[in-house]
C-alpha cells in the first residue's frame, strides 16, 4: 500500500501497537536533545535510572535558554550540565553556540531519523525530513536510556502546497496561513505532512521556521520531504554522506488535506496574545512600533538573517523604535560577520544580543509599559515578554525589518521603495564545531559537579484510594505552560523545585501556592479546573512537577494539550476531563471536591466527581493509555522505573 512519508519513518522506528490512527504506539529513538531548562530535570532523571552512558545514537545536551546569569545559579547549572554530559557520553553545546534546534539542524539532523526532545520546538527538524517530536524531560530521559517514546499513532494531515511565494512574501507568512486555518486548539494526535509542488521552492530553513512553528498548532510534529534541497544544505553543511532522499509514496492516503497556493500568499501577523489571532500586516499598517527584535528558533537562519542585513542596509532604525538581532547559532553570527552583514546591523543601530533564545522566553528586552513589540519568534502569549501589557505581534523578517526602518506596520509588498534582498544560498557554511564539547569516551572518572541550587527531582507517592479536597485554581480556556510557570525572571529557579514552585499560576494568581499549601497542611487535596486546550505552548515538565509538588492531584479540564497531559501522566497527576461541556460551570474556585475510590475509578473510562459544596456530581473522562494509568497508580514514572530491577 502507497505509504504517507510519516508512515515510512514511523514504521521503520515502530518499537509496540500499529499504525492505527488513535492508537498508543511505541517508537525508538535515535537522536535527543536537550536544552538547559529542561535539561537539569532531565539528567538528574537520568542519573537516578542508574545507567553508566546514554544508550541511543546521539545525544545532544545545549546550553541556550538560561544564559543571562544574573547570580550563581544559572551557571552551575551549566557546570552540572557539562560535567553530567561528559560523565554519561552526551555532546555539550557551550552557551554562546546557538539555540537548540537552529544548531541541531545545522550539525546534527539526518534524514529519516527519529529525534525526541525535552523542547515543544523540536520540530523544527522536520525541515531536514525527520520525525522531530518535543516532549518532556522525563520522556527524554528514557530515551536516552534507550527505552521507546510512547505516542498516539496520529492522524497524518497532508498541507499542499502549490506555487511559489513571491518576494517579500516568507516562511513565517506560510506558517502563519496554517495557523490561521487550523488555529491553536483542536490539533492534538496530527501530524502536518508537507507536500506538493511548492516544497521543492522552499530552502531546508524556510521548511525548518514551518515545522517549527507547527508545535503552536498542537500536533505531535511537522515534516517535509527529502530532496535535491535536502541534499544542498547537509553539502553546504559539509555532512553530505547525512542525506537519504524521502518522500511519500505516490497516491498515499492522508487523514486530511490543506491546499496552500505559495503565489496567493500576503504578509501575516500573530497579533496578542495568542499565534493563531492572524491578520494580514497591511490591515494595521501605520500603526507605531516601540520594539522590533529579530530572531528565536524560528527565524533565526543564515538566510533569514542575510535578508535583514540587506533589507537595513543604508538605513537606520526609527527614533522610536529598539531594534535588537539575536542570530540563531554561532556558525550564522560567523558567516554575517564574515560577508559583512554584522556590521549593517550596527549601522543600522540594532543591539547585537547573543545567539541565545534571550527575549523569546521573556530573558531580556522586556517591551515597556503597553509597548508594541514587533518579534519574529513563535509565542506571543499574554506577559510571556516579561511585561503583562504588552502588545506583542509575531512576524516575518522582512516585515521586522521593514518596519524597523519605517517606524510603523509595514506591509513589505506595500511601496516601500526598498530593494527586495535576493540571496544566494551558500554552498559552503562555516563549520566550526569547536564550542561543542565531545565526551570521553569513558566516563566514569568524570566529577559531576552540583551547586546549591539543584536538588534531587522529587518524587509523588502512589495514588491513595480516595481524593479529597479543594479547586485550588478555577481558569478558562487555552492556559499556557507560561501561566503556569512563569519562565524569563523566574527561569533560573528551574533545578530548585521547592523554590521554583512558589511561582505557580504566578502571572493570574499569585496566592496559589499559599493555597496549596494551606489545603496540604489540612490533609486536603489539591485540584485545578480548567476550560479548553490546558496546557498548551511549551514542553516544560516543571508545569506538572511544581504542582505535584504543591499536592495537586488531579487536573480537569475541557481538554488537555498533548505534552502536558503526558508530563501530567510522568508526574501521577490525573489529567481528567469533562463529558459534558456545561459541567464546567458546576465548579467554583473553593468548592470542597472529592473522587472516591479513584484508584479503581481510573481502571475504566470514566470517573465521578462529587461537588461537596454544590451537591452534585458529574461524569469525567480519563482517557490514558495502560502504560499512563500504571504511572497514575505508582504516583509517577520515576517510581514504576524504581520499581523495576
Ligand atoms: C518555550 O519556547 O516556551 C521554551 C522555553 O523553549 C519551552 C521549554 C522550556 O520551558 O524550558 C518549550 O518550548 O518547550
Ligand atoms: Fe528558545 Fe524561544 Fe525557541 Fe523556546 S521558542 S527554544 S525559548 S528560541
Amino acid at each position: 500500500m502507497a505509504k504517507t512519508l510519516t508512515a515510512k519513518i514511523l514504521g521503520e522506528h515502530l518499537s509496540s501497537g500499529t499504525l492505527e490512527v488513535g492508537k498508543p504506539i511505541g517508537i525508538t529513538i535515535d537522536q535527543t536533545l536537550t536544552q538547559d531548562a529542561t535539561g537539569t530535570m532531565t539528567y538528574l532523571q537520568f542519573e537516578a535510572m542508574g545507567l553508566e552512558r546514554v544508550q541511543n545514537e546521539l545525544a545532544v545536551s545545549y546550553v541556550d535558554h538560561n544564559t543571562i546569569q544574573v547570580g550563581f545559579e544559572n551557571a552551575d547549572d551549566h557546570r552540572y550540565l557539562q560535567s553530567v554530559a561528559a560523565a554519561k557520553g552526551v555532546i555539550f553545546s557551550k552557551p554562546g553556540n546557538g539555540i537548540c534546534h537552529q544548531v541541531h539542524l545545522e550539525r546534527f539532523g539526518i534524514p529519516g531519523k527519529t529525534l525526541l526532545g525535552s523542547d515543544s520546538h523540536t520540530p523544527t527538524g522536520g525541515g531536514i525530513g525527520m520525525i522531530a517530536i518535543g516532549a518532556g524531560g522525563l520522556d527524554v530521559a528514557v530515551a536516552m536510556a534507550g527505552g521507546p517514546f510512547h505516542l498516539i499513532s496520529p492522524k497524518v494531515i497532508e498541507i499542499r502546497l502549490t506555487g511559489a511565494l513571491r518576494p517579500w512574501v516568507s516562511a513565517k507568512d506560510v506558517i502563519l496561513a496554517v495557523l490561521e486555518r487550523f488555529g491553536t486548539k483542536g490539533n492534538v494526535n496530527c501530524i502536518f505532512e508537507y507536500t506538493g509542488d511548492g516544497v521543492k521552492t522552499l530552502e531546508v530553513t524556510e521548511r525548518s521556521t514551518i515545522c517549527n512553528m507547527g508545535a503552536e498548532c498542537g500536533v505531535t510534529t511537522s515534516i517535509f520531504p527529502s530532496d535535491e534541497r535536502t541534499h544542498f544544505y547537509l553539502k553546504a553543511q559539509g555532512r553530505e554522506e547525512a542525506y537519504r532522499p524521502l518522500c511519500a509514496d505516490e497516491g498515499a492516503v492522508y487523514d486530511g488535506l490543506h491546499e496552500i497556493d505559495l503565489s496567493t500568499l500576503e504578509p501575516r501577523m500573530a497579533c496578542p496574545h495568542s499565534p493563531g489571532n492572524i491578520e494580514l500586516v497591511k490591515n494595521l499598517a501605520g500603526k507605531p512600533v516601540e520594539q522590533v527584535l529579530i530572531g528565536s528558533c524560528t527565524n533565526s537562519s543564515y538566510v533569514d538573517m542575510k535578508k535583514v542585513a540587506d533589507i537595513l542596509d543604508g538605513h537606520t532604525a526609527a527614533v522610536n523604535v529598539s531594534l535588537g538581532i539575536a542570530p540563531g547559532s554561532r556558525e550564522v553570527l560567523l558567516m554575517l560577520s564574515n560577508d559583512g552583514s554584522l556590521a549593517k546591523f550596527v549601522q543600522a543601530g540594532a543591539r547585537i544580543l547573543e545567539s541565545a533564545c534571550g527575549f523569546c522566553i521573556g530573558n531580556h528586552q522586556s517591551p515597556g509599559t503597553n509597548g508594541v513589540s514587533l518579534r519574529t519568534s513563535n509565542r506571543n502569549f499574554e506577559g510571556r515578554s516579561g511585561t503583562k501589557s504588552a502588545q506583542v505581534y509575531l512576524v516575518s523578517p522582512e516585515t521586522a525589518a521593514l518596519s524597523a526602518i519605517t517606524g510603523v506596520f509595514t506591509d513589505p509588498l506595500s511601496d516601500h521603495g526598498i530593494p527586495y534582498p535576493e540571496i544566494v544560498l551558500p554552498t559552503s557554511y562555516i563549520v566550526d564545531d569547536s564550542m561543542l564539547v565531545f565526551p570521553p569516551d569513558d566516563g566514569s572518572g568524570v566529577e559531576i559537579f552540583r551547586g546549591p541550587n539543584i536538588g534531587d527531582p522529587p518524587a509523588n507517592t502512589p495514588l491513595k484510594e480516595d481524593l479529597d479536597g479543594y479547586v485550588t485554581i478555577k481558569v478558562g480556556d487555552k492556559i499556557t505552560t507560561d501561566h503556569i510557570m512563569p519562565a524569563g525572571a523566574r527561569l533560573k529557579y528551574r533545578s530548585n523545585i521547592p523554590v521554583y514552585s512558589k511561582y505557580v499560576f504566578e502571572p493570574i494568581d499569585e496566592y496559589f501556592s499559599n493555597r496549596c499549601i494551606e489545603n496540604q497542611d489540612r490533609g486536603k487535596d489539591n485540584f485545578i479546573i480548567a476550560g479548553a486546550s490546558y496546557g498548551q505552548g511549551s514542553s516544560r515538565e516543571h508545569a506538572a512537577i511544581c504542582p505535584m509538588y504543591l499536592g495537586v492531584k488531579a487536573v480537569i479540564a475541557l481538554s488537555i494539550e498533548r505534552i502536558h497531559q503526558n508530563n501530567l501522566c510522568n508526574f501521577g497527576i490525573v489529567p481528567l476531563t469533562f463529558t459534558s461541556e456545561e459541567d464546567y460551570a458546576k465548579f467554583d474556585q473553593n468548592d470542597e471536591i472529592s473522587i472516591e475510590g479513584i484508584k479503581e475509578q481510573i481502571k475504566g473510562q470514566h470517573v465521578i466527581l462529587k461537588n461537596k459544596t454544590k451537591a452534585c456530581e458529574v461524569v469525567l473522562e480519563c482517557d490514558v493509555t495502560d502504560e499512563q494509568r500504571a504511572m497514575l497508580i505508582s504516583g509517577g514514572l520515576l517510581n514504576i522505573l524504581k520499581e523495576r530491577p
